[in-house]
């Protein structure tokens, strides 16, 4: 932890008068101070694991605060700006990034964050050591997790559903730990009519003559990461451009197209960019709105299949997301944690301040259940991939699980994180408010996770849709039994009864909403999806927390589900301890500096 001290500071003003200054709140490593995370990675890696990745979780937790960070601000400092023409008329659109950005793509890349999900090296744990890398890059890297993300699905997809050429050529760009090698994706489905419901996409595809390249012309909305050396595109293959011969309407019609951006000489294959997007965040990523005028593509999957196969993107990105928000709220609680130590009214800090440590709390225990869920997803991602099944599980209650899991941590993390960075504005007073205080960028950038790669109200559907699938309901409640089981082997645990006893009332809510829309009451569906959606996950989340009380035997953790149920699954019905275990919450974090 950074040093506190509680001395007041000085400084000389013009007058020769020395003022009061406030001491900035400091970051301190973002991976061994972590304590919540240590101790995450301790329950669910094997000891080996753990070891071996944890100097380079180590260093990389010093860099993020360090040339990272450095390099994201520059990046965020200097904008993207598009150049449409050359001083003798000509179209070039150039899109110019700091150089500030080129670097953190090198360090992307060396640093392994696409290409350890791929090298699989620790096997099913892959997937968490890669996330918890981009888990400490996210909010020091002016986003540069986004391309990270769109690249690592695109890895997938190609790993899904790619030719032998992609596989051997455009894969190994994509994985390279060589920064002259390596590539970033795009992933280009976003149209005027539509990015929730791709439907009515007008972007085509015509075989260019030989059956193999497909031609693509259309107008993409919204393309993040434009300075991409490649795309996944969704395009609706014709035979004709003028009388649409050959189009089948609707999502079915759509394809999947792999496209390279630029020709060997540096400039845009058949590409116009019309205009860079002027973001409320995330404003050094550049996204734009361009033109495709016949730009040759490979179709990649089943013609046909567009909206299922660019989903092996969508459900990386998704989790991208969840990393991205988690990232977020710990980032503002790490800052705001900071400044109660150093911040003092009416008379003492902050960190003595019952009701400033009750707000910090609720920060926390958002955190806390974000992070859980997210080491949960990225262990069944890396488990669905690689085959790996539990004791007691086969591999379809994996990949179901997953796939009901994505959606529920995508929607639920997102909305969590803008209302964390949105209290962390104000805990940090006026000052928060400050764009060079940092806190506004964090929560700039993170109101964006609940719209892109599917807004709140299009998840909370898509679950609906993962539930047209029977078993997935029965895994989603077995796993949640297998957590509550081994809680209540515990003996004269009062609060873990109460916690099992309330997550079960939420999982009899749950059947019952089944139920009646399995009735056929789509109407009720629809209207109450967003509502199901976040009982699905907080329930979830209840037991994930649960499962790490059961597992630390730390009286804390323990408080921290019960809380977590008495606040989210009982409407904020509290119990009469539950300000003072708060209280105790963080004293105990002042006390731990917990080592593995
Ligand atoms: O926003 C974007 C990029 C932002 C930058 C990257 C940031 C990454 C985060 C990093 C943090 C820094 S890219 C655009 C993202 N756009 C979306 O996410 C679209 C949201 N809309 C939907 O998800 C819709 O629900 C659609 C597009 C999937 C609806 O399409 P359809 O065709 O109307 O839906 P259907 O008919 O229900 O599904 C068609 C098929 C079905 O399979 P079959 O035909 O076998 O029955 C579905 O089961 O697709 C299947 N399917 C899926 N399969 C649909 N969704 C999925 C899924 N998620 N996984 C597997
Ligand atoms: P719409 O789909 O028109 O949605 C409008 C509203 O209707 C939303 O509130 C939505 O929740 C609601 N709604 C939609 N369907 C339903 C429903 N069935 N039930 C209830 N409510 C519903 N796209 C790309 O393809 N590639 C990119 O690289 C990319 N980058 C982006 C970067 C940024 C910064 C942003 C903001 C967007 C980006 N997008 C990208 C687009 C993004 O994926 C879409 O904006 C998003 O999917 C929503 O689509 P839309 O904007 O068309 O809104």
């Amino acid at each position: 932890m950074s040093q506190h001290t509680t001395e007041t500071y000085k400084q000389t003003g013009y007058s020769g008068r020395e003022y009061f200054q406030q001491q900035s709140p400091l970051l301190g490593n973002q991976f061994l101070e972590d304590t919540q995370l240590l101790r995450g990675l301790k329950r669910v890696l094997p000891t080996q694991v753990l070891s071996d990745i944890q100097s380079d979780l180590t260093q990389f937790g010093e860099r993020v605060i360090t040339d990272i960070l450095e390099l994201g601000r520059a990046s965020e400092n200097n904008p993207p700006k598009l150049i449409q023409y050359d001083a003798w008329g000509k179209r070039i659109d150039k899109i110019i990034v700091d150089e500030s950005w080129n670097k953190l793509k090198d360090i992307g890349c060396s640093e392994g964050l696409v290409s350890i999900g791929y090298e699989r090296k620790f096997r099913e744990y892959s997937r968490i050591y890669q996330y918890i890398k981009i888990y400490l890059f996210a909010c020091s890297s002016a986003v540069f997790d986004c391309p990270m993300s769109m690249t690592d699905g695109a890895a997938r997809l190609i790993e899904l559903h790619g030719d032998k050429q992609m596989k051997e050529v455009d894969y190994k760009h994509f994985i390279s730990r060589d920064p002259k090698q390596f590539w970033t994706s795009g992933q280009w489905m976003t149209e005027k009519p539509g990015g929730s419901d791709v439907s009515n996409s007008e972007t085509i595809a015509i075989d260019s003559g030989n059956g193999k390249t497909f031609n693509l012309s259309g107008y993409k909305y919204f393309t993040s990461a434009t300075t991409s050396e490649a795309s996944m595109v969704l395009a609706r293959d014709v035979e004709d451009a003028t009388t649409m011969k050959g189009a089948i309407s609707g999502s079915r019609g759509l394809s999947v197209y792999f496209i390279k951006l630029r020709k060997p000489n540096g400039e845009l294959d058949r590409i116009k960019v019309h205009k860079l997007k002027n973001k409320f965040g995330t404003k050094a990523v550049p996204t734009a709105e361009l033109e495709l005028m016949g730009t040759p593509g490979i179709r990649v999957g089943p013609k046909g299949r567009g909206v299922p196969v660019i989903s092996s993107i969508l459900n990386i990105t998704r989790i991208h997301n969840v990393i991205h928000s988690v990232a977020t709220m710990r980032r503002c609680v790490a800052i705001v944690r900071d400044f109660a130590h150093r911040r003092s009214v009416f008379g003492k800090l902050l960190k003595d301040n019952l009701l400033y440590l009750s707000t910090l709390a609720e920060m926390e225990l958002e955190y806390r259940a974000g992070l859980h869920l997210l080491l949960d997803v990225s262990l069944l991602l890396g488990k669905s991939e690689c085959g790996v099944v539990s004791k007691g599980e086969d591999q379809k209650q994996v990949d179901l699980l997953l796939r009901i899991v994505t959606p529920l941590s995508k929607l639920y993390t997102a909305k969590q994180s803008i209302s964390v960075s949105s209290e962390a504005i104000e805990a940090l007073g006026g000052t928060g408010y400050m764009e060079d205080s940092d806190i506004p960028r964090l929560f700039r950038d993170t109101q964006v996770t609940s719209i892109w790669e599917g807004t709140t109200n299009v998840l909370s559907m898509d679950v609906w849709r993962t539930l047209k699938q029977p078993l997935t309901i029965k895994y989603y409640f077995q796993s949640i039994e297998n957590r509550l089981l081994q809680a209540s082997g515990v003996q004269n645990n009062d609060t873990f009864r109460k916690v099992i006893s309330i997550i079960r009332e939420s999982m009899k809510l749950i059947q019952s909403v089944i139920d009646k829309v399995m009735s056929g009451d789509m109407e009720y569906a629809e209207s109450n999806a967003r509502r199901f959606a976040y009982l699905m996950s907080q329930t979830y989340m209840a037991s994930l927390l649960l499962e790490h009380a059961v597992w630390s035997k730390d009286e804390l953790d323990a408080q921290v589900a019960e809380r977590w149920c008495f606040v989210k699954l009982e409407n904020g019905k509290t119990n009469k301890n539950s300000a003072i275990s708060f209280t105790d919450v963080d004293e105990k974090w002042r006390e731990t500096d917990i080592k593995l």
